[in-house]
């Protein structure tokens, strides 16, 4: 049954007109009360709603939907290793890979903890070596720097993290990250390097993924430039995949290879040995200190009635601020320096779960999905972007995210940092009307004609939602919380929009795409069958560069 015809939905459908006439401003002014019943206190981070156009009835209509698209027991299927990712017919387990509790969870027969068990003691035991400097290069030489080569799911989080827990490593090693197929990058990464002491891990679930491969046959050449043996590889080489065929014979023996599962979808693999860069960096208990963390969102997630369930809420905030209100973006928007990657990763995190246009039986949604996600540290978006958060036509809801302690406390900063993340929420809340524009100006001895002329560009209609995440301190278990909270908020959205979250076909049309093309570009001859601005840009790029 399509979800446009609960009661719940169209109840909401009617509540949103009436509440498209309402400001924030008037229900603080109604409501003194407003920041008890609409914020959430969690033991690492506080969630203030307050700033979204919602009254306790659009709550309770909202929780009511969920009720109604009975959440609860799909998120005990996810939990329970049930099939959920339909189009694939896999589990959707990462979960349980920071299951602190080790409890058995069979799927298929087989005990899966006991598997995840022994790839982090394996993760463990490596970690220890590399950093200690008991595994040594071709030459005997300790290793100094870490490649992590992957992409997407197999790249973005563990750089994301490394970048936002920087405080925490000891720099025993060096991490370095690549991504992209354009050579620049691998140029760049490895130019300073020297072979004798680098270690590569090629992190791919399939081991097929082009790009990787290229950068990763790339670094092999590299390697054996240096040493004149292709022994050496062993030495310089791990994986993290599930397809340790093609690994073995990319020359990586058995022993080196991190095992993956496919029921880790790429971008909620953090967890998993495609987090071995972070264990690398910061040492293995860090990393465990990042999993507990997750762990403790899961079991708020579980256990904490839909009301006051933080993941719920934001899910059912984005779902209202979008499909109901008619948002089209959301903006992430991080107070934390460290923290400078984490709109990348949510754009990925919930645009490739999300952005989809059929249900998950196969017919068209027949409602707006996810908001396009975008963002960039806070300060920096200030003095950029913020202009149109404030004034444009369209409204975007943000999520702030800051913390109350900061990691390197240098005197004065951090409160300078604070009253922006404050100034901002208020600021896009309340607005500026034109009678509070003509009096500031009156007072600063502005001429009238002065007046008439600039008070239109100074409104400020505010009435702009926002979230605001506040930790006590960005940490290795804050940070688990924070992204665990996301990745249940975008599960939580696919449930009530009923989108398949855990397939990604517009990814796996990407990476089948170019292959024909490429052929042509090698062998010079242009397939007839392409348009005429694809064949005539293949031409011009082909004629140029002879
Ligand atoms: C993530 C996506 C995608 C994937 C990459 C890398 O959810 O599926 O970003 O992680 O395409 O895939 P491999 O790990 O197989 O190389």
């Amino acid at each position: 049954m399509s979800r446009t015809s609960l009661p719940s939905w169209k109840a909401l459908l009617n509540h949103a007109e009436k509440t498209k006439q309402s400001h924030l401003n008037q229900l603080f002014a109604e409501d003194s009360q407003r920041f008890n019943k609409f914020s959430i206190k969690l033991p690492t981070l506080l969630l203030d709603y307050s700033k979204n156009l919602v009254t306790e009835e659009t709550m309770a209509k909202l929780v009511a939907l969920a009720n109604e698209c009975e959440l609860e027991t799909w998120r005990k299927k996810m939990f329970d290793g049930e099939r959920i990712n339909r189009t694939e017919d896999r589990a959707v387990l990462h979960t349980a890979l920071r299951n602190r509790t080790k409890k058995p969870l069979l799927l298929d027969g087989i005990n899966i903890t006991d598997q995840i068990e022994s790839t982090l003691a394996k993760m463990k035991n490596f970690s220890a070596k590399v950093r200690e400097g008991h595994w040594c290069g071709y030459s005997g030489k300790r290793i100094t720097d870490v490649v992590n080569i992957g992409v997407g799911g197999s790249s973005l989080g563990p750089q994301m993290v490394t970048e936002a827990l920087k405080q925490y490593s000891d720099n025993s090693l060096n991490i370095h990250y690549v991504s992209n197929v354009d050579g620049t990058q691998i140029a760049d990464v490895l130019r300073p390097l020297n072979p004798e002491k680098v270690l590569f891990i090629v992190s791919s679930k399939t081991f097929t993924t082009i790009e990787t491969m290229i950068n990763a046959n790339t670094a092999r050449k590299w390697l054996i430039s240096s040493s004149f043996d292709e022994k050496a590889v062993e030495k310089h080489f791990v994986a993290v995949s599930a397809n340790k065929k093609n690994a073995v014979e990319f020359g990586i023996t058995q022993e080196n290879i991190f095992d993956m599962w496919d029921w880790v979808g790429g971008r909620f693999s953090l967890w998993s040995a495609i987090g071995l860069p972070i264990a690398l960096d910061l040492g293995y208990d860090k990393f465990i200190e990042l999993l507990e963390g997750a762990h403790e969102m899961d079991l708020h997630f579980q256990q904490t009635p839909l009301r006051n369930n933080a993941p719920v809420i934001l899910a059912l905030l984005s779902v209202w601020n979008c499909t109901f209100l008619g948002s089209q973006s959301q903006a992430i928007l991080p107070y934390d320096q460290p923290l400078h990657m984490l709109s990348a990763y949510m754009q990925q995190a919930e645009m490739e779960s999300n952005g989809k246009s059929v249900t998950w039986d196969g017919n068209p949604v027949e409602y707006s999905t996810v908001p396009s996600i975008w963002g960039e540290l806070g300060i920096n978006g200030q003095h950029a972007f913020y202009q149109y958060l404030h004034q444009s036509n369209n409204v975007v809801p943000a999520d702030f995210i800051g913390s109350v302690e900061s990691v390197t406390p240098i005197k004065g900063h951090h409160e300078t940092l604070m009253a922006n993340f404050f100034a901002q929420t208020q600021a896009l809340m309340s607005g500026v009307n034109e009678e509070q524009v003509r009096a500031d100006l009156k007072a600063k001895g502005r001429v009238q004609s002065y007046i008439d002329k600039v008070a239109p560009h100074k409104v400020h209609k505010g009435n702009r939602p926002t979230n605001t995440l506040l930790l006590k301190r960005l940490e290795p278990r804050s940070l688990g919380s924070l992204i665990a909270l996301y990745e249940h908020k975008i599960f939580v959205q696919g449930i009530i929009l009923q989108i398949c979250s855990f397939d990604q076909w517009g990814v796996e049309l990407g990476k089948g795409l170019a292959n024909k093309i490429e052929v042509e570009l090698h062998n010079g001859i242009i397939n007839q069958g392409h348009d005429s601005s694809t064949r005539e840009l293949i031409k011009y790029y082909q004629s140029t560069r002879a």
